[in-house]
């Protein structure tokens, strides 16, 4: 994609071609799979240029990057912007939203379209699309959610894939009983119906029939305050979701992806399914999970409790946010979004007599890289190419964006991060850019913070100046047919098996899920850290990449119900599409 130099862009601001060019000197270029000391040039929107004395035009804006990081901006795969739910609408609109993304160091979110039941899934795609396509500060895609089903929503499935309106993801709820969650018939349809279209279903895994029964009984028990939230559904309604998610994408044989995960039970689910799923299955977690905790419930305030409300909820066992640190560090866990839905004071509110009530939602869009930053790389427990994977290129990969996103080279967009690791700052909501009143992580101290955030060429965090321009964003469109999800089978020696055994780290600490294979790259990473005030025992195995398009995860069942019926003796499975008289409605 270009930009036209001398192109006005849509908030009217002429852009000379002397401000579309930047060179970002002297600093450390990170990606996925390697650090490297080198300079980045920059013009009309795309990386023209990465290496070191490089020949570049006069009148260039240099950066000079000594001492930091040059990261791929985040991608932020989960945010709801602009979101009407339980009876309120979020705080964060797509302007203050994306605002706030790029001042965390995020240049791409993906926004959820979730449709009323019964509405049209176009009607809702064009409602998103009108909502946030004249305000975006950052380039945005869109998954849909499949919140009803029946043969209209297929069709329309098929319409939101086609290049016209570029959907690759689906999400379904398998909570919010009476409102988005689909039974599992329908969940079955949907996973069907997205292998067809070879798009990627997502789910919210959480048993949506216990956590109302679990309502219902904690209500007529007097439990009324948000504490309530967390008790209606703990670990195993999570867990048991996660596995029968699994269970029915196996049937499906579709490739799976699990929002927001916020349990070690989920991901212990999560764990044993991928070894044994016919089709890949990825975990995402989320900013709130690994920077806060479930103890916020049992505040005595209301608002600091109902301000925490989310789902799955936050978990009362303290080990949790390390736990999913180091699932995400060993690939248990391949993502991190925010999933931002925020939600005013006064709208909390509306679950002040009914914890059941309370819009669920928390921040996180602004604070989600910082946070990692923080509790992953400055712990030692991630280095800065996993930070990387987790937070930006993982996402381009599954959603079909790779490598015009989340990757630092020629002919990638210019989404750029300048990261200074020494950056200190304390998060509150005083000093936050996003409209909401509350932030989970206040009073958190981080050391480490975008400078800089360029996007698509243009500096929009500039030295720590907000210089955001509404409407400059654009929408992406996400081809389905993913190849890093859809690569068709080569065999099952394509991949190497992660050894999850613990691996003695160069600096004496041991570390869980470490692939043998990372540990030269490791001590490499290192000595690059070292001087720079970032942690050195950093453990995660720079070598470790995801499936490479064409690569499958072969390892167990390949059972199938179409090969199963092509083995039968058709004269007895009599199988009949268009029969004298009429359709047939099934297969037998
Ligand atoms: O379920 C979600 O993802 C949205 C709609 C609400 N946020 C939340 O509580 N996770
Ligand atoms: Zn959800
Ligand atoms: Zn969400």
């Amino acid at each position: 994609m270009t930009v036209d130099p001398t192109a006005t862009n849509v908030t009217g601001v002429v852009i000379k071609s002397s401000q579309n060019r930047l060179l970002i000197k002297n600093g450390k270029v990170v990606n996925e799979d390697g650090m490297e000391d080198t300079d980045v040039y920059i013009e009309d929107g795309i990386i023209k240029q990465v290496g070191r004395n490089l020949i570049i035009p006069g009148g260039t804006r240099t950066i000079d990057a000594t001492g930091k990081l040059v990261m791929p901006g985040g991608i932020d795969p989960h945010t709801h912007f602009e979101l009407e739910m339980m009876g309120a609408k979020t705080a964060d609109d797509f302007y203050k939203g994306t605002r706030a993304a790029v001042a965390g160091g995020t240049t791409t979110v993906i926004d959820f379209v979730l449709p009323q039941k019964g509405q049209s899934l176009l009607d809702a795609y064009a409602n998103w699309r009108q909502k946030a396509d004249g305000k975006v500060c950052c380039d945005y895609g869109l998954h849909v959610g499949v919140t009803w089903w029946s043969p209209s929503v297929k069709k329309e499935m098929q319409q939101l894939v086609s290049e016209q309106y570029g959907v690759n993801s689906f999400k379904m709820f398998m909570a919010y009983k009476d409102a988005w969650m689909l039974d599992d018939y329908d969940l079955y349809c949907a996973f069907e119906a997205c292998a067809e279209l070879r798009a990627l279903p997502q789910v919210h895994a959480e048993n949506g029939n216990i956590i109302a029964r679990n309502t219902e009984k904690l209500l007529a028990a007097g439990v009324t305050a948000p504490v309530g939230h967390q008790l209606s559904r703990d670990e195993e309604v999570e867990a048991e979701a996660v596995n029968r998610a699994c269970v029915i994408a196996n049937q499906a044989n579709t490739p799976l992806y699990i929002v927001h995960m916020m349990s070690k039970s989920a991901v212990q689910a999560l764990r044993a399914a991928r070894r044994k799923q016919k089709q890949p299955v990825y975990g995402e977690t989320l900013a709130a999970t690994v920077g806060t905790d479930g103890s916020h419930y049992r505040n005595a305030c209301f608002r600091h409790a109902a301000a925490h409300v989310l789902s799955p909820p936050l978990r009362p066992d303290p080990s949790t946010p390390e736990a999913i640190v180091e699932a995400l560090a060993n690939d248990d866990l391949q993502l991190i979004g925010s999933d931002n839905c925020t939600f005013r004071e006064q709208d909390k509110q509306l679950g002040k007599d009914n914890f059941s009530k309370i819009p669920n939602g928390v921040n996180g869009v602004e604070d989600r890289m910082a946070i990692l930053w923080q509790k992953a790389v400055n712990t030692g427990i991630m280095d800065p190419c996993r930070f990387v994977a987790v937070t930006s290129s993982n996402a381009a990969k599954v959603f079909n964006l790779w490598p015009q996103k989340g990757r630092i080279a020629v002919n990638s967009d210019a989404d750029v991060v300048v990261w200074d690791p020494r950056l200190e700052r304390t998060i509150t909501a005083a000093a936050h850019r996003q409209a909401v009143d509350f932030n989970i992580f206040e009073g958190q101290h981080v050391v480490g913070s975008p400078q800089y955030v360029i996007v698509n060429g243009r500096v929009c965090l500039d030295d720590g100046d907000l210089r955001v321009a509404e409407g400059f964003g654009r929408f992406l469109k996400t081809p389905a047919n993913c190849p890093y999800v859809f690569g068709e089978e080569k065999g099952s020696e394509d991949e190497a098996p992660v050894d999850h055994r613990p691996l003695e780290t160069p600096n004496g600490t041991v570390r869980n899920g470490t692939p043998t294979s990372g540990l030269a790259e490791l001590t490499i990473v290192n000595k690059q850290l070292e001087g720079m005030g970032v942690s050195s025992g950093c453990s995660t195995p720079t070598g470790r990449k995801m499936r490479e398009p064409g690569q499958r995860n072969l390892q167990n069942s390949t059972f199938s119900i179409s090969k199963e019926v092509e083995g039968l003796d058709t004269k007895t499975s009599v199988r009949v599409r268009n029969p004298p008289g009429g359709k047939s409605s099934g297969l037998w």
